[in-house]
């Protein structure tokens, strides 16, 4: 559903026998006019690189990011609250799928991808790295995470690539409601007693910094920033977005009564926004290159999840060649 190709018949597509330098001409003509490329349009190979890496990253991401609040699935505290939860997560796998769906139609099998995240060679959000120690947690995830992670993918509902845009479209819905939930958790601690309000405060001291990280590298190290804004594959810079991220927050930390663990944090008159202290860049490079303090474990159960579905990925292969024999035998007869 996410992933057919929408061609307009209208649009000027160049042949390959204009050539190489013709055909990137009218694409940028199209990401100009804002058209949306189709999986089986002429694009140049890097944007179709790059786009495989975002978008298996993402979807990395999504499946990776079942994990640390599946830890809390079994320990919720209430009924209401594990039904919420076992729904958010089970969004969360969704997303993964259509995103892999998504990638598949630039020409790369899940089988591949997958391959790629158990081997290390992709990556996926940094933000996934770090435990979910106490149930605040939960709630951090859904406010600060998927707030971010909202924030950031708005911009992508307008994407240059259609299937990308059209995925986000209902990720963007979906991670709303999550935000929401992950919000009403803290304000039931905020509002509780002051042990409950104290372990909603010692969760946003660990969670917000990570979630300031999850917009990448500022603008001036962001290795791929120019060329995908270029492509429209971005539309929004990492540092504008974190920054529309802290002033959409901020007033939301307050409203809980929590305080925000930054104490150069200054709302500026002049520019009408929130200035923030130094990010550790370090802790950011730590956690991508492995060392962060989940992430062997995250790797770890996620081999072991795709080992242990090993039969499972069998037996509906076995199932579907059956049914394919069985189909033709049909139509010899
Ligand atoms: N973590 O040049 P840039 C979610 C890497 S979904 C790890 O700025 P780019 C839902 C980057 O790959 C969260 N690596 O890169 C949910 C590159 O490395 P490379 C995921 C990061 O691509 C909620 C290098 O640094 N969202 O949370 C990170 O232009 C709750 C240089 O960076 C997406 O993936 C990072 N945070 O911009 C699920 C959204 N940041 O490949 C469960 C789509 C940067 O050269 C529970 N992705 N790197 O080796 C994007 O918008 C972009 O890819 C950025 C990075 C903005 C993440």
């Amino acid at each position: 559903m996410y992933t057919q190709a929408l061609n307009d018949p209208s649009s000027k597509i160049a042949t390959v026998e204009e050539g190489e330098e013709k055909l990137n001409d009218y694409f940028m003509e199209r990401i100009s006019a804002d058209e949306k490329i189709e999986p089986n349009d002429w694009m140049p190979a890097s944007y179709r690189k790059t786009l495989i890496r975002q978008i298996s990253q993402h979807a990395h991401s999504e499946v990776i990011g079942m994990l640390p609040e599946g830890n809390w699935i079994t320990r919720a505290p209430t009924l209401r609250r594990k039904a919420t939860l076992l729904a958010k997560v089970q969004d969360e796998g969704g997303h993964g799928l259509y995103l892999y769906a998504a990638a598949e139609t630039l020409g790369i099998s899940r089988e591949e991808m997958q391959q790629q995240l158990l081997d290390g060679k992709a990556r996926y959000s940094s933000i996934f790295n770090y435990p979910t120690l106490t149930w605040a947690d939960i709630g951090s995830i859904g406010w600060l995470v998927d707030g971010a992670a909202i924030m950031n993918q708005i911009p992508l509902c307008r994407c240059s690539f259609g299937p990308y845009a059209r995925a986000m479209v209902r990720v963007c819905k979906e991670e709303s409601f999550h935000q929401r939930q992950g919000y009403e958790i803290l304000l039931a601690l905020c509002k509780g007693s002051a042990e409950q309000k104290a372990m909603a405060q010692e969760s946003l001291d660990r969670w917000w910094w990570p979630s300031i990280m999850m917009f990448g590298p500022h603008d001036a190290n962001s290795t791929h920033s120019d060329q995908s804004m270029a492509w429209k594959i971005k539309r929004i810079s990492n540092d504008d977005l974190r920054q529309k991220f802290i002033d959409a927050t901020v007033p939301q930390a307050h409203h809980l009564g929590l305080e925000i663990p930054d104490p150069d944090l200054k709302f500026n008159e002049k520019t009408g926004h929130w200035d923030f202290g130094k990010i550790d860049w370090d802790e950011f490079k730590r956690v991508l290159a492995g060392n962060g303090p989940c992430n062997r474990e995250r790797m770890e159960a996620r081999t072991k999840a795709h080992n242990d579905g090993d039969w499972v990925r069998k037996a509906a292969l076995a199932h579907a060649a059956k049914q394919a024999a069985r189909k033709s035998t049909r139509k010899a007869a």
